[in-house]
Order: structure tokens, then sequence, then C-alpha cells
């Protein structure tokens, strides 16, 4: 490794930690505090810098790389940048991924000379950022000293690996460029914490008390079950199949069980579910939650809560009614189970008695006019081994869920963050990590105006993503919940946007859709266009839109409406 530095600086430090967890792109936004920086990362040949339009673009381009690659960096500077990439990295925290915000700051003289400076709140203390950030993120560092450079990295790293969840590093402006000492070993960053072998033991006996004398067991699987890494996946798989029951799936948790496995048997949504997951859910008389998330959303406004006992084996502790064992992680005790556990097949019986017959599914003729359901019908045709599908927050979210995933193809959802917009950049850090993937993004209009500009770093890298925009003219998830003039939109014309960010060089397509026959040509020549994004507008009308997001959205109303409680009451 000829190439790398013989006398370290604080920045080099960085980006050989970076380079070493198998970070690959770094995504950035340059400005005066963090240039040096930047340059130190550059000068890294195992890191690729990306730059982004926006620092909430950066952030949940971050994200999205997250997803695809397990671990990520998002380099900002000072207020300006660091307080929009903070939404960013706050999906990166209610979504479990380590996203590594890094921020340039003011030089370490000024504090102390209590000097007034641009990016800041124009006051003298400039603590603020710091503060902020150790809400959102598992480990917040700022180095002061370029000797405790190492330290702090190596601590904050550390903690984003373990917890999964975000990390935050302060480098002022004047120590990118500092001396320090060159890294030691990265296991000391990387190595895995393993169960504690007593409790794990515990568990599993527990795990065999709870399902004994049970006899209608399920498997709820939930987001963190992918988000645990340490084959928790394959671990999961092992155990159904040893267990022999109904495994149904959370809808962020959508393509972690394999949708064409004969146990697998819909996502439970409540009143939304698809087949008929929630009914062999309720059915059942013990659940077995894997990395399951509850929130309003997921329980359609907590109408879907559970209501029996729960075994919950969560990313690295189990618990059960009345007893909880730590540091266990979820793919050993996965493992672990699957030795021990008893085959009970009686809820595949009973859910192949309760599974509705499949819908025939009408295709248009060319000349219909395009509907949603005519969309999802031609994007489930899509769908393929080498496909990813990204769902945006709005009626995307009710389309996707209810497409079938063949073998191989992925799912990435944001539910638990939801921020609109997120699909675009989402799915081109994600692409970065996977130009091999056929990667198809299903946005409203209402989301795409968000974070639009980022199709242009599609275009600048050449990636050929494909972006159905649903244009419905308006907010229609909100309309579901609550309706009002502001969730009218401006129109776009959104396929001549598109073309816009090819500049000189571009390969972006745009093309419309307003007939079932012209979205049939879209997509074919989206599937030519092997150089860059191209985006199908599919106007359909505001009122088209699934009877999931009606239910979903009157239930959601409900649980947002209801009235303070008075204490004792
Ligand atoms: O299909 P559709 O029309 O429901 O989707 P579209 O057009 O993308 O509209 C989404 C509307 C929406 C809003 C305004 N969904 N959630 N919100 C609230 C919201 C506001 N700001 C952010 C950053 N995220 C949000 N989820
Ligand atoms: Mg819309």
């Amino acid at each position: 490794m000829s190439s790398l530095p013989t006398k370290y600086t604080v920045g080099d430090y960085l980006a050989e930690r970076l380079a070493q967890i198998g970070i690959r792109h770094h995504f950035v936004v340059p400005g005066d505090y963090n240039l040096v920086l930047l340059d130190k990362l550059q000068a890294n040949p195992n890191l690729t810098e990306v730059g982004c339009a926006n620092e909430l673009n950066c952030s949940l381009a971050a994200e999205g790389y997250a997803r695809a690659n397990g671990v990520s960096a998002c380099v900002v500077t000072f207020s300006v940048g660091a307080l929009s990439a903070f939404n960013g990295t706050g999906s990166a925290y209610a979504e479990n991924l380590p996203l590594i915000l890094i921020s340039g700051s003011p030089n370490t003289n000024d504090a102390s000379q209590f000097h007034l400076l641009h990016h800041t709140l124009g006051t003298t203390d400039y603590s603020y950022q710091l503060e902020m950030a150790k809400k959102i993120t598992c480990c917040a560092v700022a180095v002061a000293r370029a000797h405790e450079a190492p330290r702090l990295i190596d601590r904050a790293i550390r903690h984003a690996l373990l917890a999964r969840k975000p990390c935050y590093i302060e480098i002022p402006t004047n120590l990118s460029g500092a001396e320090c000492v060159r890294p030691g070993p990265i296991s000391a960053v990387t190595d895995p914490v393993t169960s504690d072998k007593a409790a794990l033991e515990a568990a599993a006996n527990c795990a065999s008390e709870y399902l004994s004398g049970k006899l209608k067991p399920v498997i709820l699987v939930g987001p963190k079950l992918r988000r645990a890494g340490d084959g928790a996946e394959q671990a999961l798989i092992k155990l159904a199949e040893a267990m022999g029951c109904a495994v149904a799936v959370q809808p962020a948790a959508k393509g972690m069980f394999p949708e064409d496995h004969k146990q697998f048997v819909g996502i439970f949504w409540g009143t939304v579910s698809t087949d008929a997951a929630d009914s062999i859910v309720h059915w059942a008389d013990a659940l077995l939650c894997v990395g399951t998330v509850f929130t309003d959303y997921s329980t359609v406004g907590w109408t879907a809560m559970p209501d029996i006992p729960l075994m919950a084996a969560e990313m690295d502790h189990v618990t059960f009614p009345g007893a909880h064992f730590s540091r266990v992680r979820l793919g050993e005790f996965l493992s672990h189970l699957a030795t021990t556990v008893k085959f009970n097949n009686s809820t595949m019986i009973e859910y192949n008695r309760l599974k509705p017959d499949p819908v025939l599914v009408r295709t248009a003729t060319p000349s219909d006019e395009l509907t949603r359901k005519e969309i999802s019908r031609q994007i489930q045709a899509l769908l393929d081994s080498k496909t990813t599908l990204f769902v945006e927050t709005g009626d995307s979210w009710f389309n996707g869920v209810q497409l079938k995933l063949p073998p191989g193809a992925l799912f990435e959802i944001e539910m638990a963050w939801g921020h609109i917009g997120w699909s675009i950049p989402a799915a081109f850090g994600y692409a970065l990590r996977h130009p091999d993937r056929k990667i198809i993004v299903m946005v409203g209009d209402g989301s795409f105006q968000v974070t639009a500009q980022e199709v242009s770093q599609m275009v600048r890298f050449n990636l050929p993503i494909t972006i159905v925009l649903l244009n419905n003219r308006g907010y229609t998830i909100e309309v579901e919940i609550h309706d009002g003039s502001y969730n009218k939109i401006k129109n776009w014309n959104y396929a001549l946007l598109v073309q816009a960010f090819n500049g000189e060089d571009g390969n972006a397509k745009g093309l419309t859709a307003k007939t079932a026959g012209e979205l049939q040509d879209a997509i074919k020549a989206a599937e030519e266009n092997t150089k860059g994004p191209t985006l199908i507008e599919c106007s359909i009308d505001q009122d088209d839109c699934s009877r999931e997001l009606i239910t979903w959205g009157h239930f959601v109303a409900a649980a947002n409406a209801r009235p303070p409680r008075l204490p004792g009451v």
C-alpha cells in the first residue's frame, strides 16, 4: 500500500478507518470548515468521493448506501450543512443503520478568543451542534486536540457498528491536517460482541417453556432482522423450517423472509395485511416476534397490536412475559433455537384453509386510461431476482407492499422515519454500492418534489435507475388522513425536468404515460436506457388510490385525534 501516507494526519486516520470498515464511497457537500478534511479523504485510494446537491440529500444518500453496504459516511460543513444532514441521520437512527456523520467545525482558537463566526448562531458558544448530535446518534464526539482523534474516532465508529445506529464525529478545520498516530489493528473497532453463553442458554430454555403447551405458534418478522446482520436472516429460515409454522412479515421487513417460501403467509399490517396474514396472526396462541417494530403506522393506528403475550427477539436481547436476557445476539439465538424447537405446523394447516384464492388481474388494453392497478400490474411484471424496489411514503407504500417479490428481489422502505423524498437520494446511494442491481423507485409527485435534484447525481454517475412517478396531483396519503387545501401542490412537467438535469452530457430520459400502452412503451424505453436514469410520469386520477391507503388513513387519523388523557382518568 505505497500510496498510503507515511506520516498520518487526523484526516488520513479517519480516511483509513472508513476504508477499513468497508466504505468505498463517502457522500459530501464541501464548505470551508471541511475542505482540508475532504482533501485527506480524497487522497485515500480506497475511497471515492461522491458530491451531493445539498446536505439533506447527502445524508439520505448515505442512509441508502448504508442499506446496501452495512455502513456509510456523510461529510458536511458546520451548522448550515450539519443541521440539514441531521434529518438523514435521524432516519438512520430510526431505521437502525450505522451512518457516520462527519462535520467540519471552527478553528480551535476561535472559542477562547470569543470570535463571532460565519455558519454559527452568532454567539461564541459553538458546542450546540455536538449537543444536538448527541440526541440523534449513539455516540457523538468532537475532536479538540489531534492526539485525541484516534481514540474518539475509533470509539464513535465502534459504537455505531455495534448498535447499528448513526454516530457523529466533529473535526475542527485546523485539525484535519494536524499530525496524529497511524491506526492500530482494525479488529479493535470491528470485532463483534458475541452472546453471553449463559444468557443465550437461558433464553433458549425460556423459549422452550414459552412454547410448551402452545398449539398455534406463528413467527412475525420485523425490519431489525436484516439490520442485525450476523447471518440472522439465514438463521430465521432454518428456525422457521424446524418449526414448520406460519411466518408473517411486517411491511418494513418485506423481503426479509422469502416470499416464495411455502411458509410465507403474507405481510401482517392489521386490516391492510396481504393474503390472510392478519387472520393467522390473530389466530395464534404464541407469537415469536423477531426484530419487530410496532409503531402507530405498522399497527394501523394501534388497531393491530398483538394482544397475546409475546416472545421478542431483538438485535442484542430477548424478552418473554416475565423474563429478559441481555447480550444475546439475534443470529446466534435463532440458530440455537432452531436446534431445540419442536415441529408444529398447525398454523400452516389453518392458513392453507384461510388463504384467499388468487385474484384475477385484469390486463388493460393499450388505449385504456392509466390506472393505479394497471401501473402495479406492469411493475409486477418487471420484478426479477436482480431487482431492488424502493417504495416512498405515500400510496407507493401500499402499492409496493402488495407486489409479490420473486426470489432474490429486495425491497427498501423507510417506514419508521417516513421522510417524503427519501427514495430518490437513498436509491442513488444504494445504486453506487450495487450497480449490478435493477433499481426501481415507486414515488409520488409530492415526495419527488422534495429531493428531485438528486436525480442529477444519477445522471452524473450514469446509473440506470427507473423512477415510476405516480402523479395523482397532490399529497393523497395526507388527504386520506386529514384533508385540506394544503394537500394540493403545484404540478410540474416532471419528464422535462429530468431531461434538464442532463446538461450537455447526460443520458436521463423523461417520459410520460397517460394510457396503459404508453406505460408499456415507457418501461421498454427505460429498460433500453442503460446509461442513465429514466423517469416515467404516470398520470392518474386524483382519487385513484388503494383501498389499503383509505383504510389505514382512517385508523391513523383516529389515533392522531385521541383527546388528551386527564391524570387519573
Ligand atoms: O401517493 P401520494 O400522493 O400519497 O404521495 P405524494 O404525492 O408523494 O405525497 C406525500 C404526502 C405526504 C406528506 C406531505 N406524506 N407525508 N407527508 C408529511 C411529511 C412532510 N414532510 C416530510 C419531510 N415528510 C413527511 N412525511
Ligand atoms: Mg401524490
